[in-house]
């Protein structure tokens, strides 16, 4: 099939899926163009399968809000065109599911019909759609695309209660590709941040206020009163500056080390006893998965997709939103022994291998080839 992928080019989460996805699509023999404003953060080598179209943007000074949209349903035409594409699969629905609304129908004056399948990643329903100012449009993209997907049932259950959606979706989990993310052995690093062989927590995100980084920090400190630990905290974001204030008031800041943004975050999980995800939401954890994967057990936040990922007393633990003291206490309990804490590491990875790469690719072919039957391509 020839597949374009439009989405965000950052590290977050429905960027690397996307990313991730286009990569193991070219690896099983598809031809994948990523149709993006930059290049993916995760897409920094070369295949004879993967093509990258950079969307450029005027900056005409009339415009106070250049009209990104429109660069990239017209940059969808033209890749659609000329690269005689099969399907275009959007992720995150604003602004790419409109654009590619609007690409569909220029596309159609040229006599192509190509199916559209966007999937929604989670704050494009959780946070951002539900404003009022989008909320119409978010509706008929979802309506109006040949094929929709959400990373859980969560977040479709979410997407019927708030809009008004008349069609079916397809639920398609996140993935972990463990070629890349496994446990390996990294112990001139561990040293290096544990000098004293204490415990090692990690937290990675973009530092949004969704993910409530200031609780990670408070969990953290209380458990180190019990148990001498360091924390790691890997990304950047809004939070940051705010977080890391919350440090020196708490007097932490000599055990918690920031990393900033990351690519080998594979090698960091690997020594990592523990990771925080306290999030306000989260349609799935991503990131959660991928530190299950390199057998590191998860502490978080009992909302949204997460209790379909993270098993409660066995691969960590879920507690509601801001209790921080149950968090900090199912934490000390998985720590406090090493036996214990080998038990939960291994139940990690078991769970992270029924989100294999390998298992769900299968999945989103099935998908595509049953939207593109149904829809038909006339080019
Ligand atoms: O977590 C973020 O803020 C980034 C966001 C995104 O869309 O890039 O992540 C969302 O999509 C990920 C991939 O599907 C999910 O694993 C995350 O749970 C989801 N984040 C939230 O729902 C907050």
């Amino acid at each position: 099939m020839k597949i374009g992928i439009v989405c965000y080019p950052t590290f977050g989460g429905s960027g690397v899926v996307a990313t991730e996805l286009g990569k193991a699509l070219a690896a099983n023999g598809h031809q994948v163009h990523f149709i993006t404003y930059s290049q993916p953060a995760r897409l920094d080598f070369f295949s004879a399968n993967l093509f990258y179209h950079e969307v450029t943007i005027s900056k005409y000074p009339l415009f106070d809000f250049p009209p990104y949209e429109v660069a990239l349903a017209s940059k969808m035409v033209e890749v659609a065109r000329f690269e005689k594409l099969d399907l275009l699969h959007v992720h995150y629905a604003i602004p790419h599911a409109s654009a590619a609304l609007m690409a569909k129908q220029i596309l159609a004056t040229y006599g192509i019909n190509i199916p559209i399948i966007t999937t929604l990643h989670g704050t494009d329903i959780t946070l951002v759609g539900k404003d009022p100012s989008y909320n119409p449009v978010v509706t008929y993209s979802i309506n109006m695309s040949d094929g929709v997907t959400a990373v859980s049932q969560n977040l479709k259950d979410d997407t019927y209660n708030h809009f008004d959606i008349k069609r079916d979706i397809r639920v398609i989990p996140n993935f972990v590709d463990f070629s890349r993310f496994s446990l390996q052995p990294r112990e001139h690093f561990k040293k290096a941040i544990a000098p004293g062989d204490e415990r090692i927590l990690i937290h990675t995100s973009n530092f949004r206020r969704v993910k409530r980084t200031s609780d990670v920090i408070r969990i953290f400190q209380k458990i180190q009163e019990k148990i001498p630990s360091k924390l790691l905290m890997v990304g950047d974001g809004p939070e940051r500056a705010n977080t890391e204030q919350l440090c020196r008031d708490l007097d932490c800041c000599m055990d918690v080390r920031y990393l900033g943004k990351q690519d080998a975050i594979e090698e960091i999980l690997s020594v990592s006893d523990l990771f925080l995800m306290p999030s306000e939401s989260e349609s799935f954890g991503l990131a959660a998965l991928e530190a299950m994967a390199c057998k590191v057990p998860v502490i978080s936040s009992n909302a949204g997709g997460l209790p379909e990922l993270n098993v409660d007393g066995v691969t960590g633990f879920l507690d509601e939103v801001g209790d921080i003291d149950n968090m900090a206490a199912h934490a000390i309990y998985i720590l406090e022994d090493n036996e214990r804490l080998a038990k939960f590491k291994q139940a990690a990875l078991d769970r992270a291998k029924n989100f294999e790469l390998s298992l769900i690719l299968p999945l989103y072919e099935e998908y595509y080839q049953e939207v593109i039957d149904r829809v038909g391509v006339i080019s």
